[in-house]
């Protein structure tokens, strides 16, 4: 893609810390890190999120995103890590190609987890059932 800041860094045409490569993907340091060592999985070809990303590509990004996990947790001494992916601007995506975050958290960071509000009466059975109508059945093989 063209105008693909991601594309442009696993062609070359732009500098990126990498931590990590092979002919799937690409894994390089974020240039706004929410903790030092925060870590991009990006696969190579171009996808503009989860929801576009071929099984067998999501597979290897997947496999491959918790061996970087690991590694970045123990480079880095971080107490814990959040693995997470941003899928549409209303989520907070903001490059439009594919990637998955891998972020060292520590116990006293000060980065506080998304806050969670209760289900009023019947919305949580409402949703379910919402839910349950859109998958697919064999995906319960
Ligand atoms: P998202 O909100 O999930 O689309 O996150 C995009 C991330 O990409 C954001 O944390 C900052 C990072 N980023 C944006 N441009 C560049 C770049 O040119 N180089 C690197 N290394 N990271 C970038």
């Amino acid at each position: 893609m063209p105008d693909c800041i991601f594309c442009k860094i696993i062609e070359g045409k732009l500098p990126a810390q990498k931590v990590y490569e092979n002919k799937d993907l690409v894994a390089f340091l974020d240039i706004h890190p929410i903790n030092p060592g925060h870590t991009l999985i990006v696969p190579k070809e171009h996808c503009r999120n989860l929801l576009d990303m071929p099984e067998r590509l999501i597979e290897k990004t997947f496999v491959a995103a918790k061996k970087i996990a690991e590694a970045v947790q123990k480079g880095t001494n971080a107490e814990g890590i959040n693995v997470g992916m941003n899928n549409e601007p209303a989520s907070g995506q903001v490059v439009f190609h594919a990637h998955i975050h891998i972020i060292p958290r520590y116990n006293n960071d000060g980065l506080k987890l998304w806050p969670g509000k209760p289900y009023q009466d019947g919305q949580a059975r409402e949703i379910q059932k919402r839910i349950l109508a859109e998958l697919p059945k064999e995906i319960f093989c």
